[in-house]
């Protein structure tokens, strides 16, 4: 056998286990549950976008178009299967869409043919990342997302940026239709449309920063309304859940997915990043605002909700998890779609009943030391006296 068919046979067959393989959870907090393998890693990107297969023009078998990762990703389901719209990442360092289809949500995950043909707005983004999804009630499939552009008011600069939310809607999840980027006061990433109208206006869930990186003194979840989605400016900003010192979301945090309707009130996921002398560290947490206003907080538990763990803490950029998907299925299982360390995605199962109850009964974040030492011992004396009963 030649080289090139050796090799094509040998990725071919690579990727068929890879697509293919089971997965299974692993033992959890009670909470959620972890799952032995990724869902979707950058050699699960379909060979026919990486090699060339004519043997005249590619003799070796060699990979013409690397992929460095395939991350963040925005959820849904669609006609009975669990869609990822995945940000695959080049060796070019650009970011791309991709949808990726399973049948059950945790494994067999496949792409779809070709990546996402987005078009673009009036100024052209360099680069585009992290989709979250809404399936609103207007009946548009909405996706939100980072267009990151060089900074021209810095022209020596070559790493000074921006952060716009971008903004592109579709009805097939083939076709998408791009609306202009939101107008507003200061950068924006992690951008999210909640799923209903309120007051009649979109709801955007937002993250105002000063600058590309740094969310300087503002930062905090914000909540805000827009009157025309085809045109969207974003009305009054205001901050519905805010930075705190010495906590897990000191530095910066950001909305994840759309939240979950429940009947005690909706269900946030999102993610918080702090400081450590080995640079930033994100983690996830969660959070929960009133059915009936949903920029109204109703309950904080403290602390992080998922931290990374084992292999999750390596990667492209260390100590990170990410989250911006999420499915609620009929029967209430929830599928958390996370990245771990901006390298590959995962899966972590859950329910809406679990998931309230977390937030519900997870106590808040004290603030101090002396704070979290009175609830642990709150928690024995319940204990010791329900135990003695
Ligand atoms: O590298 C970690 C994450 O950093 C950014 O998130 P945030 O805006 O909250 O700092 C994003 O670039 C995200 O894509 C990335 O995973």
């Amino acid at each position: 056998m030649n080289t090139f068919e050796y090799r094509k046979n040998l990725v071919l067959a690579r990727y068929e286990e890879l697509v293919t393989r089971p997965n299974t959870p692993l033992e959890g907090n009670g909470v959620y549950e972890r799952y032995k393998n990724p869902v979707i890693t950058a050699e699960m990107v379909p060979p026919m976008w990486r090699y060339d297969f004519n043997p005249s023009t590619n003799p070796y078998f060699m990979e013409r178009i690397g992929v460095n990762a395939t991350l963040n990703s925005g959820a849904m389901k669609w006609n009975g299967k669990y869609l990822l719209v995945v940000r695959v990442e080049g060796y070019d360092r650009k970011s791309f869409f991709a949808v990726a289809e399973s049948p059950n949500g945790i494994d067999n995950f496949r792409f779809w043919d070709r990546p996402v043909t987005l078009p673009d707005d009036v100024v052209p983004a360099t680069n585009v990342y992290d989709m979250r999804l809404t399936a609103h009630e207007d009946g548009y499939i909405y996706g939100l997302f980072c267009a990151e552009r060089h900074d021209d008011s810095c022209p020596g600069n070559l790493s000074a940026a921006t952060a716009t939310c971008g903004i592109c809607r579709t009805k097939d999840l083939e076709n998408w239709e791009r609306l202009p980027d939101l107008k507003c006061n200061s950068q924006q990433r992690n951008v999210v449309l909640h799923p209903e109208f309120v007051d009649g206006k979109y709801a955007l869930y937002t993250r105002p920063q000063d600058g590309f990186i740094d969310t300087g003194n503002g930062g905090g979840i914000g909540w805000g309304l827009v009157d025309d989605i085809t045109n969207a400016v974003l009305g009054e900003e205001r901050i519905i859940d805010e930075r705190i010192y010495h906590t897990i979301k000191e530095v910066k945090n950001g909305e994840g997915p759309h939240p979950i309707k429940t009947p005690k009130g909706w269900l946030h996921l999102a993610h918080g990043v702090r400081g450590t002398a080995d640079g930033l560290r994100y983690v996830l947490y969660m959070y929960m605002t009133s059915l009936e206003e949903p920029w109204k907080k109703i309950a904080s538990p403290g602390g992080y909700f998922m931290a990374p763990q084992g292999e999750e803490y390596v990667g492209d950029v260390m100590n990170v998890l990410f989250t911006n998907g999420w499915i609620a299925d009929e029967d209430g299982k929830v599928f958390i779609y996370y990245a771990s360390s901006d390298t590959r995605m995962h899966v972590a199962t859950s329910t809406v009943d679990r998931l309230v109850d977390y937030c519900l009964n997870t106590p808040q974040d004290g603030l101090t030391t002396t704070e979290s030492v009175k609830t642990i011992n709150n928690l024995i004396t319940r204990n010791q006296e329900f135990l003695k009963s």
